[in-house]
């Protein structure tokens, strides 16, 4: 075989940011797979998203300099802790074992991101703060409220997210942004509950999204000390985030969502505690990959915007 050349090497998740391996005391932010789609109602899938992830960000393909111009690689060093062993029978048992596993990053005191999964892991994301006893308040970007109390005879279904993480002792109140699907009740409970919610069509009227996001992200940190942010992908149109288990046409673009969320993490980033989760990826439905790198995007800007200057 003298004559054949290989060229085979391994090449780093997102500019080596992101890795599995680190000196003891190196890493400053944790990274967490939670394969979770068991109560998915609609398309199933989402459980193959945070493998299929870590093969998007394993190449050559992107740099890793925000477009305000930090080099990510100057201050994070990302910890994959893999994926939640997930048992795919039996939900509540599920939603225990994510709950556990993030009880540990909680207490890890560096911002956390866990990637889905369906909504569902998000409620198990709550039940860990409660089990730590960590006041929390909830900022949920999403097309849906997930506000249904049972769904298809399940009470932990992703369509019931945002009412469990309501039910939890130290829940302090949540705003939902881009919301475009739900039902009357659905809002009177939000109304009655310190649950904020501003549509899909309030958002695109506003003029700066990275102002608002801004706005928004001060006014609550004033009052809050620990804030999660939950980013369904749905909130995207369609046309940005095909991949996604229930997709909601006329939604906001991933220019949109980059700045929205850049505001919000500039302004809570000196808060106590910053985690967030990315859910409702399914890339068994990711024509020429666009959810894939819609998130990608995302994820560099919002690293960046979570900088501390
Ligand atoms: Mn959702």
């Amino acid at each position: 075989m003298k004559n054949l050349r290989f060229v085979c090497h391994e090449p780093e998740m997102l500019c080596g940011i992101i890795k599995r391996e680190w000196l003891e005391d190196e890493p400053n932010y944790n990274f967490l797979g939670i394969p979770l789609d068991i109560s998915s109602t609609y398309r199933n899938g989402a459980r193959y998203g945070p493998d299929v992830f870590r093969r998007i960000i394993h190449s050559e393909n992107f740099e890793c300099v925000t477009e305000k111009g930090m080099d990510l690689k100057d201050y994070y060093r990302i910890k994959d802790w893999g994926n939640v062993g997930i048992i795919h029978t039996n939900l509540r048992k599920s939603i225990q074992l994510v709950s556990e596993g993030v009880v540990d990053l909680i207490l890890s005191e560096q911002p956390f991101l866990a990637f889905g999964g369906d909504h569902s892991i998000t409620t198990g994301i709550g039940k860990a703060f409660e089990k730590v006893g960590l006041p929390i308040y909830l900022i949920y970007l999403d097309a849906h409220l997930d506000l249904y109390d049972e769904i298809m005879e399940t009470e932990l279904s992703h369509a019931c997210t945002l009412k469990r993480f309501s039910e939890i002792s130290v829940f302090q109140g949540a705003t939902v942004l881009g919301y475009r699907d739900f039902t009357k009740e659905q809002l009177n409970y939000a109304k009655n509950n310190n649950i904020k919610v501003i549509s899909t069509n309030e958002l695109v009227h506003q003029s700066n999204l990275f102002h608002f996001g801004l706005d928004l992200g001060k006014t609550i940190s004033k009052k809050y000390d620990c804030i999660h942010v939950s980013v369904d992908l749905d909130v995207l149109d369609p046309g940005s985030a095909p991949a996604v288990g229930n997709p909601v046409a006329g939604g906001i673009s991933t220019r949109d969502l980059i700045w929205l969320l850049s505001g919000i993490f500039q302004s809570i980033q000196n808060t106590e505690k910053i985690s967030w989760d990315i859910v409702e990826f399914n890339p068994l439905y990711d024509q020429a990959e666009i959810t894939a790198f819609a998130i990608v995007k995302v994820l560099l800007e919002s690293l960046g915007a979570q900088i501390i200057k």
